[in-house]
């Protein structure tokens, strides 16, 4: 399994707020030093209680498209989509790996997983390099929509680490070289996705509460009145 410091300062990024240790390097302050920050830097204090999704893969069910065109990138992107994902708390029963050709395969065998409602969120992996011909735009477009639109039909999320390169380079910098690992973002993005979907859906009331409520009145005071 691949590991690199720079998917811990990933991790650490994600989960710690990558502005902040942005920031931090900069004017080489911690949190607790503030007064150290430069007035024409400092962000106004806006107190607004965010809904988000945890990092915690705990008790969660993923999927990984992985696309075999390219695998020397897109195995790497798996190994540090499943290191994400363990790192997380996820345990290695809970993750499914599912093999397709190429990166125009991923939207469909996504969608037919997303569609068994057995799993949390999908993460699709793979690695579109540009080629001479108008093949890779043709194959971009479908599978960044193909990927959009499963997400959006199954309220499965999907989470979106396919490269789209204009040369090997680029794509081995954004499987663990110069640019991180962008299968461990897509693994991290996955994680909060999913518990974000269930935050949402723990705040909305379901649609029978909704039914049993019209206008605005409850039941015993309708009762009441009739
Ligand atoms: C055919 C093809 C080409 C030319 N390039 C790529 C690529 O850069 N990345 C990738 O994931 N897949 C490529 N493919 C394969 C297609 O995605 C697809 O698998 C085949 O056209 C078969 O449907």
């Amino acid at each position: 399994m691949l590991r690199s410091s720079r998917d811990d300062k990933s991790l650490l990024a994600n989960s710690c707020g990558s502005q902040f240790l942005q920031f931090s390097r900069r004017h080489r302050v911690t949190q607790k030093k503030n007064t150290e920050i430069p007035a024409s830097d400092r962000l106004p204090q806006i107190k607004v209680k965010a809904l988000e999704g945890k990092l915690s893969g705990a008790g969660k069910r993923f999927a990984i498209v992985v696309a075999r065109f390219n695998s020397f990138i897109t195995e790497r992107l798996f190994q540090s989509a499943f290191d994400g994902l363990a790192r997380c708390g996820t345990k290695r029963k809970d993750i499914d790996l599912v093999r397709v050709p190429g990166s125009f395969e991923i939207p469909s065998a996504a969608r037919a997983l997303a569609e068994t409602k057995k799993y949390d969120a999908i993460i699709c992996l793979g690695c579109l390099l540009r080629g001479d011909t108008a093949h890779y735009d043709v194959i971009v477009n479908e599978v960044t929509r193909g990927i959009g639109q499963s997400a959006q039909e199954t309220g499965v999320p999907h989470a979106f680490g396919v490269l789209t390169c204009d040369t090997l380079e680029q794509a081995i910098d954004r499987a663990g070289l110069k640019m991180g690992n962008k299968g461990f973002e897509a693994a991290l993005a996955a994680v909060e996705m999913a518990n974000l979907k269930k935050a949402v859906s723990r705040q909305a009331p379901s649609k029978k509460t909704l039914m049993s409520r019209p206008s605005g009145l409850s039941q015993s005071r309708r009762r009441k009145k009739h």
